[in-house]
């Protein structure tokens, strides 16, 4: 294969986020949760048991709030120019309307650490975890929830103010209310299709307001949204009509329902993508030769042909995350030029892509299934001292990113 230039800038990096990677983050639903007795039964997809969630507590995680700038080195090691992470709402404003002026000076740190190593910083503001008193509350379900979360949003544009490149304001805000309110594997484990839609409102006007409240500190701040956007496609025959529909409609609910009604409101769009889905006869028809450690059936295609359908919304996009769970390293590399590849091609197809970011730098904890799943370029080793020990898929990463190009 000829060598993939990409555009000079473009941005290389990995992400996380901070309920995965921090440790001892004890004032959010999700460690109140993680730490009660009374956690319901989930039937677990990949292995078809019925399990309890969480299947462990986050504890200690990758003790990143202490080792970040370890962490960093690992990215400039790389040959990383970007790094994407979140910051711990429940840490920075831990009862309602009262700031952690310390906390604060921690993330500043965190942030310095990084634009000192000559990498750019996407931040994201809320990646799944909430305060505890917002929790309690209803959280997204509160109507007034955009209050509290615009207020917060403006309250980090004050501090970090530029030193911050992009603000992301929500990570998977459909993730976020499928899991929590339809699914019942997050807490607060409401199986409520209402309530799912309630959520799914409040969580894209709260992008709005979120989206305003950081603009009125300054108005050339960017800010974005990040959605998880799956593919959805049919190779049945034309006559099988229902099939095609179902697949439209399906990727419509996914993606254009929900980033049409906020596109005066995004400087960018953050695309987290990790699987397609292919549909025969109304049923799952996934080719399924290559799968994850997860049972996600790896196709770069579908991240192709999600770009460029985003293309319509005339603003840059970053792959806020794309990553695969795999243990021993085997698909990783694979994986990234394939996907890497779905990039290139949706570049010279005039897609304004700007930034690919990797999920993720490091094995974290990967919400109710725990620690098993290794979705990191950098292992953990969590017997020796939380010891990272980069995979041969980082050289390879390390070389792309150098050279600004795939081979
Ligand atoms: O670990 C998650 C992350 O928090 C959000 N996007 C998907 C990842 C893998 O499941």
């Amino acid at each position: 294969m000829s060598e993939l230039k990409f555009p000079n800038g473009f941005l290389w990096g990995t992400a996380t986020a901070a309920h995965q990677i921090e440790g001892n983050n004890t004032n959010n639903q999700w460690w109140e949760w993680e730490h009660n007795k009374d956690y319901s039964t989930g039937m677990d997809k990949v292995m078809g048991k019925k399990r309890k969630w969480p299947l462990e507590p986050s504890g200690i995680a990758c003790d990143s709030y202490n080792r970040y700038e370890e962490d960093f080195d690992l990215c400039v090691e790389m040959n990383n120019n970007a790094v994407r992470f979140s910051v711990e709402w429940s840490r920075l404003e831990p009862t309602e309307g009262v700031y952690n002026q310390d906390e604060f000076d921690h993330y500043k740190k965190v942030i310095e650490a990084a634009r000192s190593r000559g990498l750019k910083v996407y931040l994201t503001l809320h990646h799944f975890t909430n305060p505890v008193w917002f929790e309690r509350m209803g959280a997204f379900a509160n109507a007034k929830a955009h209050v509290y979360f615009s207020r917060f949003a403006k309250k980090c544009a004050d501090q970090f103010g530029d030193s911050v490149d992009a603000y992301l304001t929500i990570n998977e805000p459909q993730v976020y209310t499928m899991q929590s309110y339809l699914t019942g594997e997050w807490p607060p484990q409401k199986i409520n299709p209402i309530y799912s839609i309630i959520v799914q409102l409040n969580l894209l006007y709260c992008h709005r307001k979120a989206f305003d409240a950081i603009k009125s500190v300054n108005k050339n701040l960017k800010v974005g949204l990040v959605k998880h956007i799956v593919w959805y496609e049919s190779f049945s025959p034309w006559y099988k009509i229902w099939d095609h529909i179902l697949v439209k409609v399906l990727y419509w609910l996914n993606c254009d329902m929900y980033l049409w009604p906020i596109k005066n409101k995004l400087d960018l769009i953050g695309l987290n993508h990790y699987f397609t889905s292919r549909f025969k006869d109304l049923k799952s028809d996934n080719a399924n030769d290559l799968v994850s450690d997860l049972g996600w059936w790896l196709y770069a295609p579908g991240l192709e042909n999600i770009l460029i359908h985003l293309r319509k919304y005339n603003v840059p996009i970053y792959v806020t995350e794309n990553g695969l769970a795999d243990k021993d390293d085997i698909n990783r590399k694979w994986f990234l030029k394939e996907m890497l590849t779905a990039c290139h091609n949706a570049i010279s197809k005039g897609v304004d892509l700007k930034g690919y970011f990797y999920w993720s730098l490091l094995d974290n904890y990967e919400w109710h299934q725990g620690y098993w799943p290794r979705f990191g370029i950098i292992n953990i080793d969590r017997e020796n001292d939380l010891k990272r020990i980069p995979q041969p898929s980082a050289k390879y990463y390390a070389e792309i990113a150098k050279n600004n190009s795939v081979v």
